[in-house]
């Protein structure tokens, strides 16, 4: 448990910011930062407010430390790309306003050479495929934290295949599976943003 974890799980971002650059300085890359202190706090304070131990302000101020740290972070993880992998559109499903496992797909997948159009949160499934069709994208990814309104996957998906576009739709937050997946139709699922890079390049091959 180091400054940074402390500083998400307290939702201190003063202190995430100043945690996440001696990280930095002590040698760490973003991606073990991000897997080794930020994910690790947020899934704790996530099992405190499940307990009843926190609330929902306790969640804002590390929604808030942790999007702090994230912005210091991505910089760097782009640092050096030249060439583009695909496009990917990316949102939190219309209803829903979690988007900090969200962002950090994104992030990931920016870092790793996607070019990604994030629409942020609540997105209906007619703005999805305007942003597709904007932007040619290649991939859809949907993300939804609610067991109430992950079934509008299923109507993004409808949606996509109806409108004879041609992009993968790729899915994922913590209630979901692979199962649910594939049934909605979905082309892609992942349990966390490292794997949902692997999934998306296999998407692109
Ligand atoms: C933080 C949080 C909030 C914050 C969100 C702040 C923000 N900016 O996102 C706030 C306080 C706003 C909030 C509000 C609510 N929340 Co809330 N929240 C959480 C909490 C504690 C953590 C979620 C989180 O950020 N996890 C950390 C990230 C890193 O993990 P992640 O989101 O799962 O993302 C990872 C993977 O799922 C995956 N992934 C995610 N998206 C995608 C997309 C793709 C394409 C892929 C491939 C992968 C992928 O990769 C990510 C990184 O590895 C969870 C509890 C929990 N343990 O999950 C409850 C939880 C999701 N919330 C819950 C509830 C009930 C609510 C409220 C209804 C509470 C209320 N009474 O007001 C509201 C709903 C508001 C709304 N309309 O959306 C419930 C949902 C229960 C259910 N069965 O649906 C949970 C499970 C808590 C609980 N047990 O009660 N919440």
């Amino acid at each position: 448990m180091d400054n940074l974890y402390q500083a998400i799980f307290k939702g201190l971002a003063p202190l995430a910011k100043t945690a996440v650059k001696e990280s930095l300085d002590n040698g760490k890359t973003p991606q073990d930062i991000i897997d080794e202190s930020m994910i690790p706090a947020m899934e704790a304070i996530g099992q405190e407010f499940e307990a009843g131990r926190v609330f929902v302000p306790n969640l804002l101020l590390s929604a808030r430390a942790m999007k702090m740290a994230l912005d210091i972070l991505k910089p760097l993880m782009l640092a050096g790309q030249t060439t583009t992998v695909g496009t990917v559109v990316i949102g939190t499903v219309k209803g829903d306003l979690h988007d900090i496992g969200k962002n950090l797909v994104a992030s990931m997948l920016e870092g790793r050479g996607f070019k990604v159009i994030n629409l942020g949160t609540d997105v209906s499934k007619e703005r999805f495929i305007e942003a597709a069709k904007e932007n040619d994208a290649d991939i859809i990814c949907l993300s939804a934290l609610l067991t109430t309104t992950m079934d509008y996957m299923k109507e993004v998906v409808d949606a996509v295949k109806a409108d004879g576009l041609n992009v993968k739709v790729m899915v994922g937050g913590a209630p979901l599976n692979q199962e649910f997946a594939d049934t909605i139709g979905a082309d892609g699922y992942s349990s966390n943003a490292n794997e949902a890079v692997v999934v998306a390049k296999k998407l692109l091959s």
